[in-house]
């Protein structure tokens, strides 16, 4: 694997740029979602962002959303929602401002700040019940600063700093934000949108701490062509490597169950994060070893 492959990202030609001025890859499976929840919480809505690679969407004074938008430090995303949601109550409370004009409050970040920098600040806010939605997108890495790895890269997947493959397991943040007994809790993908959709109007037409954790496939990181992205999302839903599910009223539910499911390696065979897997040569062991970890996953829903 070449190192120059991470620092694609400074590179790009201009044919990148969006209309707001932002540099953002072609294929971004992050920005798909992004448009997609958008379309369902519309213009009455907060964003605060911790920086990652969404940040570029936004350059100051310039943003392509009609909502609000306030950016944070990776780590302190849920605190400046608290900050935001205080503010919009106390202005309701005194009444300068009509409770119609009241705004969503949703956190946007990446993996790097939702699975380990803002993990205290997010399990706080829950703790204190925070009315706040919070929407990861999670590209398995630092993509921003170049796909170094983060708690949410899966294993075996070379990253800028894992070249031989990242020797950890992928945290589990799901079951991490179902432990804290939160209102909602979500996976879904932009390549199945409309399982997103709904996904979003349930968080949206609830109250409370609530996570969506959407996959987001990242020709930069992953090592794809952009062309492929939505294939890839849809890839990693068929071969099991990441279930569409919800906790709601106390209970996991799958909403889409594949069977037969696809074997793995046809999703990482696509990637050339995994392409040691099986150049020089095959990677059998590890290759059963990752199939078996998904299997089984599977099997103990039942
Ligand atoms: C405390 C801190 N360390 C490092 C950085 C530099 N930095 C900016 S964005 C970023 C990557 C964030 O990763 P993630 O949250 O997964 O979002 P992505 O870039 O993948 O969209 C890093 C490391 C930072 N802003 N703050
Ligand atoms: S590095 Fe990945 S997540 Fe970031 S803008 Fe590029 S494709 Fe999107
Ligand atoms: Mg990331």
């Amino acid at each position: 694997m070449s190192e120059t492959r991470f620092r694609r990202m400074n590179d790009l030609p201009s044919t990148h740029l969006l209309g707001s001025g932002t540099a953002m890859c072609a294929g971004c499976g992050g920005l798909q979602a992004v448009q997609e929840i958008y379309d369902v919480l519309g213009k009455d809505t907060v964003f605060v962002n911790a920086a990652g690679c969404m940040t570029l969407l936004s350059v100051y004074p310039f943003t392509p959303f009609r909502g609000s938008w306030l950016y944070t430090s990776m780590a302190s995303a849920p605190a400046g929602a608290q900050g935001v949601r205080d503010a919009l109550d106390l202005l309701v409370a005194k009444k300068r401002m009509p409770p119609e004009d009241d705004l969503a409050v949703v956190v946007l970040s990446g993996d790097g700040a939702a699975y380990g920098m803002g993990l205290s600040a997010t399990s706080a806010a829950i703790d204190r019940g925070l009315d706040f939605l919070y929407v990861c997108y999670d590209n398995e890495g630092y993509g921003n600063t170049g796909q170094q790895y983060s708690a949410a890269t899966p294993h075996a997947a070379a990253t800028a700093t894992s070249a031989r493959g990242y020797p950890g397991w992928k945290k589990d943040l799901f079951s991490i934000w179902v432990a804290n007994r939160p209102a909602y809790v979500a996976t879904a993908a932009g390549a199945e949108p409309v399982d997103l959709a709904r996904k979003i109007e349930k968080a949206k037409s609830l109250r409370g701490p609530r996570l969506v954790l959407v996959l987001a496939p990242c020709p930069t990181g992953w090592d794809f062509d952009p062309s492929e992205m939505v294939e890839i999302g849809r890839l990693a839903v068929r071969t099991g490597v990441w279930p569409l599910k919800e906790w709601v009223d106390g209970r996991v539910v799958h909403t889409k169950v594949r069977r037969p499911r696809v074997p793995v390696e046809e999703y990482l065979r696509k990637q050339g994060r995994f392409a040691q897997l099986f150049e020089p040569e095959r990677q059998d062991r590890l290759l059963a070893e990752i199939q078996a970890r998904v299997d089984a996953y599977w099997e103990g829903i039942g």
